[in-house]
């Protein structure tokens, strides 16, 4: 019976005879057939981390390595182990009482390993859940010498960073490309302590005061009712939000303008927002806006692009930024300040500076550049690294201090309030990620996942039985700078200052500086937005905002929404625009950008061979598109007319006219029983209308000159028919230098 087997079992098992006890049917029980799975045969240790990707050094919080093996790696060692370095034999078999159970509760391996499972998760961030981070280099200029004492921009400083870019509303796992703000965070870990620049891709920000900042998010957020729509701003709560507090508006028009759909991390700009009080090393202070300027310039990606990527690959900016990083294109930022004299009014060419929704334009205050960021490692591991990075303002070094923006002020309590529940305690600094590379001796003691094992008796000052330990530090010891800023003595007021009030010229000024193509996809913006509103009073609101920005845009929107265009409220300002605001009109280098070139075995492959080794010779990533998977012609394919869609690629080559497959969905006129006039596979047909319906680049030569015919867009615009593929590559990235062939899109109507 049964019980007599177990307990013959166990009988055996008392006397040593493990390898009798378990049926040799059990895979890996001792004397069982080995496993099928290929393994390597001699045990070794874990394979290390790729050197280039070595999480930041480790040290404890007293400053000490914790050399090697480190908690950083957390694998040691060939066997598989317990948590506490028990080797295991089997990690596939719970411990049963016979083969067919039950399951036995003494059996630890089981339960820690499903309660550890069960605990994997923590909370993601309440907002910029969504994010991807990467390790870098910051080298100084040694330009901002003059107004800041802080040790890391002095000329030829490199600092390690890490910088986690990010969407605000969408939950951790939401699309990449959807329509918001991008968070751009960089921690320097400079030698006199880590500085946290926590800025984002747009220089202004929807409220003036902290304290509405959970409103703004409650209403951004998904409906507490539906938990719809995911990352939108397309909902009436947002909009309800933004046209009842009309300091909105100005973050608004940035995010219904290109900017909110950036075509990379790469080719976005970052902002400090705020402005910061410098301090050098006579004492002397001087206010200072951060902003970061991308190598490869500033780009977006249309509309469609953005929403056919949400499906088709919606990790499409975390792609792009780990294949870059990882194909040694390295994406690059140069830092900059606009520095303005630290006066007692806090203004600038009568712009208030601690105004978070106003920008200085740099027409006005030059952007200078003080140093150079350079990515180029990424991320061992997503959750160590990414997920765990705690950014806080109030991470600041010697030499850059906070100004009383009421914004700024809200914020410096919540980067460290948020991390207690997100990451579980008050210990977070020491998780790897967030160790300074400074050394460190704080009297912070205890608390949940205390990682330092603490010397010493008194943990406080001054104290006689630790040697005096730890001492304070002077300038000389690169000490924090606190600027004996005079407060104005005022009474207690909940009210912000008059210039505050003032929500619309520089909403005005936006419009203005930006292109007739970029006021085309600011009105459809608008116009898709608000369409998606339930409520027609909260269009209506939001259309009154509009017409005290600019009439052409209320009432192009008030068209399309079916709607009546209000007249303004207040006198339209008299702006001078800056055209620095704008994405049009300029030349970029084109390093980094992926070309998508179309082959088939009939093509002409020498020729493509040769426009590849062109393509990885400027720079740029060449990306394969063939009828199949595999090699044609001896060149290695990544991706098919199946798996490859045209918003994948800045710019098209086509090398042949690839016959219908006969995974090929019909053309629309075989569909429709007419005669197909085309021979090309209607998915090449579709990658190159697509193209030029996104205003993109497309080069053919041999064979490739037939699709251009078939597909309509021959001779039109920026559709180049060459006499060789390198003569097509040299005519596209012409054209991509200004990233789009902006003259394709339909004709303006302002
Ligand atoms: Fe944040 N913000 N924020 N924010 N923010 C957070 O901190 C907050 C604001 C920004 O990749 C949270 O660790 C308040 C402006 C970025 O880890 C939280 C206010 C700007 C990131 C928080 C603001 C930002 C955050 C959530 C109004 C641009 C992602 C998780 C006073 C200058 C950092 C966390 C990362 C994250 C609060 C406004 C940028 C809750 C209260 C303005 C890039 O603390």
């Amino acid at each position: 019976s049964k019980p007599a087997e177990a307990v013959k079992n166990a009988v055996k098992t008392a006397s040593g005879k493990i390898a009798d006890a378990l049926s040799p049917d059990v895979p890996g029980a001792p004397g069982s057939a080995p496993p099928t799975v290929e393994e390597p045969t001699t045990p070794h240790d874990p394979l290390p981390p790729k050197p280039e990707q070595g999480a930041p050094q480790t040290r404890t919080p007293t400053g000490a390595e914790t050399g090697a093996p480190t908690i950083a790696n957390g694998q040691q060692g060939a066997y598989l182990t317990t948590a506490n370095g028990a080797r295991l034999r089997d990690t596939d078999h719970s411990l049963k009482a016979g083969p067919r159970g039950p399951v036995l509760l003494q059996d630890h391996h089981l339960r820690e390993k499903i309660t550890h499972f069960d605990h994997e998760r923590i909370p993601e961030r309440v907002v910029h859940a969504r994010g991807a981070g990467a390790h870098g280099v910051f080298t100084a200029y040694g330009t901002a010498e003059a107004v800041t004492r802080a040790g890391f921009l002095k000329k030829g400083r490199e600092t390690e960073v890490f910088v986690r870019f990010s969407t605000v509303l969408g939950s951790r796992g939401s699309a990449d490309t959807v329509r918001d703000t991008r968070g751009f965070a960089t921690k320097f870990y400079t030698d006199e302590g880590t500085f946290d620049l926590v800025g984002n891709n747009m220089p202004v920000f929807f409220i003036q005061d902290a304290i509405k900042f959970p409103d703004i998010i409650h209403a951004g957020k998904p409906h507490p009712d539906r938990e719809i729509p995911q990352a939108q701003s397309a909902h009436d709560t947002f909009w309800d939000f933004v046209s009842l507090h009309t300091e909105a508006q100005h973050h608004t028009i940035w995010n219904m303008s290109d900017r909110g759909i950036p075509r990379s991390y790469r080719t976005m700009e970052g902002f400090g927002v705020h402005t910061f009080r410098l301090v050098n090393e006579a004492g002397e202070t001087v206010l200072a806006k951060f902003h970061w300027k991308p190598k490869l310039g500033v780009h977006s990606l249309t509309w469609e692009e953005a929403q056919l990527l949400g499906g088709v690959d919606p990790d499409f900016h975390r792609r792009d930024l780990y294949d870059a990083i990882e194909a040694g294109a390295y994406p690059e930022w140069e830092l900059g300040i606009q520095v303005f004299p630290d006066t007692p009014e806090e203004t600038f060419a009568g712009i208030d500076l601690l105004d978070p929704t106003k920008i200085v334009p740099e027409e006005l205050a030059e952007v200078q550049p003080i140093g150079r960021l350079v990515l180029n490692r990424t991320p061992t591991n997503f959750f160590a690294e990414t997920e765990q990075v705690a950014f806080h303002l109030g991470h600041l070094p010697p030499g850059i201090d906070v100004t009383n923006d009421p914004l700024l002020q809200g914020r410096l309590f919540s980067y460290l309030d948020t991390q207690l529940t997100r990451l579980g305690g008050p210990n977070f600094p020491q998780i790897p990620i967030n160790r300074p590379h400074a050394a460190v001796n704080d009297m912070l003691r205890d608390g949940f996942h205390q990682h330092a094992v603490h010397a010493g008796v008194a943990p406080y000052r001054p104290n006689s039985l630790d040697g005096g330990n730890p001492f304070p530090a002077g300038d000389a010891e690169h000490a924090v700078v606190d600027v004996p800023v005079t407060v104005a003595q005022a009474p207690k007021v909940r009210a912000n200052p008059a210039s505050f009030d003032d929500h619309y010229s520089q909403v005005r000024l936006f419009w203005l500086s930006m292109s007739p193509v970029e006021k085309e996809h600011l009105i459809r913006a608008y116009t898709f937005e608000l369409g998606k509103c339930y409520h027609q009073a909260i269009k209506e609101r939001q259309l009154r905002s509009l017409a005290n920005i600019d009439p052409v845009l209320c009432e192009q929107v008030a068209t399309g929404l079916g709607l009546p265009a209000p007249q303004p409220t207040v006198p339209l300002a008299d702006v001078a625009p800056s055209p620095a605001l704008s994405q049009v009109g300029r030349e970029w280098p084109s390093d980094g950008r992926v070309i998508g070139i179309v082959v088939d075995p009939d093509g002409d492959l020498d020729g493509v061979d040769e426009v590849r080794r062109a393509v990885f010779g400027a720079g740029m990533v060449p990306l394969l598109i063939a009828p199949h998977g595999g090699v044609v012609g001896g060149l290695p394919v990544q991706r098919t007319f199946a798996t490859g869609r045209s918003v994948e690629f800045d710019a098209v080559l086509l090398a042949a006219a690839p016959a219908p497959a006969p995974d090929a969905l019909p053309a629309r006129d075989a569909k429709a029983g007419r005669p197909d006039p085309t021979t090309v596979d209607p998915r090449v047909l579709l990658l190159v209308e697509e193209c030029w319906r996104h205003a993109k680049a497309i080069g053919a030569w041999g064979a490739g000159v037939t699709v251009l015919e078939q597909a309509g867009v021959a001779g039109t615009p920026g559709v180049v028919a060459a006499g060789s593929g390198t003569e097509a590559l040299t005519a596209v990235r012409q054209l991509l230098a200004a990233h789009r062939v902006w003259e394709r899109f339909p004709a303006s109507v302002v």
